[in-house]
């Protein structure tokens, strides 16, 4: 289904284009159409080492994105599917250069620089089907540039192609490397600077990454990350759907075919010896370097570098019995790595929502460029752009948003009590203001009474604690969106009498 919000982005683009000249404004233009036709654009950010990339590489079950121990992701690059398989660098000034794909061969430095050392953002174009229905961008470590961290994120989303990469992103995947007590107010800062994003509980979600390294060598670090990541979803319900424990290691290795016929003889050698021995040489990562069990270095550290420690014991766990094959192997290691609920969660939640994110997402580029003053565009032009994008902003489609954001507030809003409370989630659930049937919607609300002269008494109940000056902002927001719930309901029966 293709709502009617993306044709009007699409059309109003295509006017734009021809209204506001060349350059940035032009590349922002043929960005947002981009955008808004293909499949939702899902970001994965976080702190530097956080294991972006490998989970990038474990979502696309290919590895594409270059993951090392060093700093290692520089630019955001954009994951798509498509045909010739490809690099493009969008440069700020608007100029594309384009380069063939060929797997660890990536442009060099002097390749993706311009004389004014102008920065790019990478899209990255592959045959692979699971970028069919969702786009996914690969972002730099937050603490990547020597700013202090907002100026720092600002100037990172701000340098990619001339415009706030953030603006063209319809969903976020948030890593915390390993519990700190900065989290907070880093994901805090992270999420007041991406506001103008529209990222909430609805289209961003958090992943505790490298659980294996939770838990000392042989002890199980799956309890320690399940209460971790129970205790960081309550604690950021507000801002995170939900935060997914996970090895993203273990993830990439097992979707992306890493392990060979040779890596699977290496394991079941090592998962012959005696206990003692398997145990002493596990203890640590610098202990079986330096072990002398049966396996060349080269292959111990192919091992580590595909499996990590936790992954070596537990391969070596499910081949002790001597039953299964390499290829029964990989299954196991994939549901230690936990990530199908994290892939789950993005397909249903994500996927499920993609037009309407899309929309909100070229909104707030588009607001952005009709409010940017230009001296040599037609102002009665800059009129007619400006009311456009008000108008899809308050558009159904953008409200059913806002609907939902408001039922994600309302387990917090305690402002609110109770019964307007499962008031307003029978508005929002059961509403059916997309099929426009408004005695449906009114039914919904009230089955007893759907009359408008009911309706109106209950919209006049939230106006009033919308307009009290003792209302937080979280019960004023959600007052508002129910009172523009029961107007649209109202609008709708007064059209079909
Ligand atoms: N043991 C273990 N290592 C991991 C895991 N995930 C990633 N790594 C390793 O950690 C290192 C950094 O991973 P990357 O995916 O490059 O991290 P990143 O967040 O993309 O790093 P930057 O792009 O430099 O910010 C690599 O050597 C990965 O193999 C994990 O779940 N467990
Ligand atoms: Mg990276």
């Amino acid at each position: 289904m293709v709502i009617e919000g993306i044709k009007r982005i699409d059309d109003l683009c295509a006017l734009a284009e021809t209204e506001l000249g060349g350059g940035a404004a032009r590349t922002q233009l043929a960005e947002i159409r981009r955008g808004i036709m293909g499949p939702i654009r899902v970001a994965v950010a976080g702190r530097e080492k956080a294991g972006k990339s490998t989970l990038v590489n474990a979502l696309l079950g290919q590895k594409v994105a270059q993951t090392a121990t060093g700093t290692c992701t520089r630019l955001v690059t954009v994951y798509h599917f498509g045909f010739p398989e490809r690099i493009e660098a969008h440069f700020t000034n608007g100029e594309v250069r384009q380069f063939p794909w060929i797997p660890d061969q990536w442009p060099n430095d002097k390749d993706l620089s311009t004389e004014s050392g102008r920065e790019c953002l990478l899209h990255i174009y592959l045959s692979n089907s699971r970028l069919r229905n969702a786009s996914i961008v690969d972002t730099p470590g937050l603490e990547s540039l020597q700013y202090d961290y907002s100026s720092r994120t600002s100037s990172l989303m701000a340098s990619a192609a001339g415009s706030d990469v953030y603006g063209e992103i319809d969903a976020l995947v948030y890593l915390f490397q390993q519990p700190r007590s900065d989290d907070m107010s880093r994901l805090e800062a992270f999420v007041r600077r991406s506001t103008g994003h529209g990222l909430t509980a609805l289209n961003a979600v958090g992943v505790l990454s490298r659980i294996d390294s939770l838990a000392a060598a042989g002890d199980d670090p799956w309890p320690a990350a399940t209460r971790i990541a129970e205790k960081y979803t309550r604690a950021y319900r507000p801002i995170l759907g939900s935060v997914f424990p996970i090895i993203g290691l273990l993830a990439e290795t097992s979707t992306t075919g890493a392990l060979t016929e040779a890596d699977g003889r290496a394991l079941r050698s090592l998962a012959a010896q005696s206990d003692r021995v398997k145990q002493l040489a596990t203890i640590s990562v610098q202990r079986f370097i330096d072990s002398d069990i049966c396996l060349t270095p080269d292959v111990r550290s192919g091992l580590l570098s595909k499996l990590g420690l936790y992954g070596i014991r537990a391969a070596m766990e499910i081949l002790g019995d001597g039953n299964v094959e390499l290829s029964g192997l990989v299954p196991h290691l994939l549901r230690q790595s936990r990530v199908d609920d994290l892939d789950a969660h993005i397909r249903t939640h994500f996927q499920g929502q993609a037009e309407v994110f899309k929309v909100a997402s070229a909104c707030r580029v588009l607001r952005r460029l009709a409010f940017t003053y230009r001296p040599s565009t037609d102002p009665k032009f800059m009129s007619v752009f400006q009311d456009e994008v008000r108008a899809i902003e308050i558009s159904r489609e953008m409200h059913r948003l806002a609907e939902i954001q408001a039922l994600g507030a309302l387990p917090e809003a305690d402002q609110i009590d109770p019964a307007m409370r499962e008031e307003a989630v029978a508005l929002f659930l059961l509403k059916g203001w997309n099929q426009g049937d408004a005695q449906d919607s009114a039914a919904a609300v009230d089955a007893s009474t759907p009359d408008e002269d009911n309706l109106r008494a209950r919209l006049q109940s939230w106006q009033r604690l919308e307009n009290d000056p003792a209302s937080d902002y979280t019960t004023r927001t959600i007052c508002r969106v129910v009172r523009l719930s029961y107007m649209q309901i109202l609008g709708d029966m007064s059209a079909q009498t």
